[in-house]
């Protein structure tokens, strides 16, 4: 783990420093006369309030989960912690008094807040995702931020917005450790909770995610009950050498959030299709692709359901599910090439990457510097052609 970011004055940057700071610096840089006047202007000091709420969700919940850790089975846990969880973050979030309408996946219909405590946000989440791998390593939450877009009272079409037209997303997981990742679209930062301090720390500051990796995260035990073109763009993207020269793997975690996360970190791709059981997809739109689309976007990857980008669709229902690919660009890029089929996919791109994968080899035995590992993609970045 990246060890904590210190401030000029060697502090570790708490979450709410960061924000503050960062919101600061782009007002300065938009040559806003002065970033208080900006700040009330355009609420954004209302979005780091709701944010730090968010993170006080995340505390509470984290803690619930690591004393179920403790007592998991001694039959002396009181309520489930999905319900504990989804009560903490819609408490939070009405107590920030900067939200308007809420959607959670733990409720059918969305919460609109009573007025005398509504603010400009609403606010959609998974307040505990990844429940069905017990005991508590993989789970996490996922959230997403719109702006009010209604005068007056909130409405459902507050919530119904492209992913594009969020204005913060992240999430949260409780592994070893509680780590909070959040985007208020520029750019990735990654958190940490100090216990001793209670206080999430900045850890993982402008994350990119590179830009190829060679893991690749799917359930492959649907593979019977995927389509036929399904089973043959895997075992196709399988057998496709990955740009920086790596045998493929697979890495399942079974909860979307960790398997994020860990291609966020390390590159690579996660997909989730179609399959008989979930016609449609089995992840949900608003809370767990939109967000988590948003975040790998601002690191530099792609997210799209094979077809279209995510943050592209807006939703009809608030609990739609659609199909996921998502992680690094040039690996979600080689995936909807191969999933267009030759009528539709650019037909110079599988032969252009022929050719960049040729080009690596060559400069792998000129330089030999290819295994440096953080030179690897980058060269590959400025011989691969964009498409137009
Ligand atoms: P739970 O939150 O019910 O554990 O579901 C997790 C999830 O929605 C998502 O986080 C996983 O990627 C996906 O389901 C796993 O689904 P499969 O078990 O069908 O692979």
């Amino acid at each position: 783990m990246k060890g904590f970011h210190k401030d000029t004055n060697n502090h570790a940057t708490t979450l709410v420093q960061h924000l503050l700071s960062t919101h600061r610096r782009l007002h300065v840089l938009e040559g806003a006369e002065s970033s208080n006047a900006s700040a009330e202007k355009d609420g954004v000091d209302d979005l780091i309030m709701l944010l730090a709420s968010i993170a006080v969700a995340v505390k509470s919940v984290g803690s619930a989960v690591r004393r179920r850790d403790i007592t998991h089975g001694s039959g002396t846990e009181s309520e489930p912690l999905e319900r504990v969880a989804n009560e903490t973050w819609i408490d939070c979030l009405l107590y920030s008094q900067r939200s308007c309408i809420l959607v959670s996946e733990d409720l059918e219909n969305p919460v609109v807040v009573e007025s005398n405590m509504q603010g400009k946000f609403a606010v959609v989440f998974d307040p505990l995702t990844g429940r069905s791998n017990p005991p508590c390593q993989e789970m996490g939450a996922i959230f997403g931020v719109f702006r009010q877009m209604s005068g007056g009272s909130p409405v459902i079409e507050d919530v119904m917005q492209p992913g594009r037209q969020m204005v913060a997303a992240g999430y949260a997981l409780y592994g070893a450790c509680t780590v909070l990742f959040l985007s208020l679209g520029s750019g990735v930062h990654g958190f940490t909770l100090d216990p001793a301090l209670n206080e999430f720390i900045l850890t993982h500051e402008n994350i990119r995610i590179p830009y190829c990796g060679h893991i690749y995260s799917v359930n492959e035990g649907y593979s019977s009950l995927w389509q036929p073109e399904i089973r043959e763009l895997i075992s196709r993207f399988k057998t496709e050498v990955s740009l920086n020269g790596k045998e493929r793997t697979l890495r399942y975690i079974g909860s979307m959030v960790a398997d994020v996360h860990r291609t966020l970190l390390n590159g690579g791709i996660f997909m989730y299709f179609a399959h008989q059981q979930w016609p449609n997809g089995k992840l949900k739109l608003l809370y767990e692709a939109s967000p988590l689309a948003f975040i790998i976007e601002q690191a530099g990857g792609k997210a799209s359901t094979g077809l279209e980008r995510i943050l592209d669709i807006t939703p009809t229902s608030v609990h739609d599910r659609i199909q996921v690919v998502i992680g690094s660009y040039e690996d979600v890029e080689l995936v909807e090439q191969l999933y267009k089929g030759p009528s539709t996919s650019d037909p110079m791109y599988l032969l252009r990457r022929s050719h960049s994968i040729e080009e690596m080899k060559d400069s792998k035995e000129e330089s030999n510097v290819f295994h440096k590992e953080e030179d690897g993609p980058t060269i590959l970045c400025s011989t691969l052609p964009r498409i137009a």
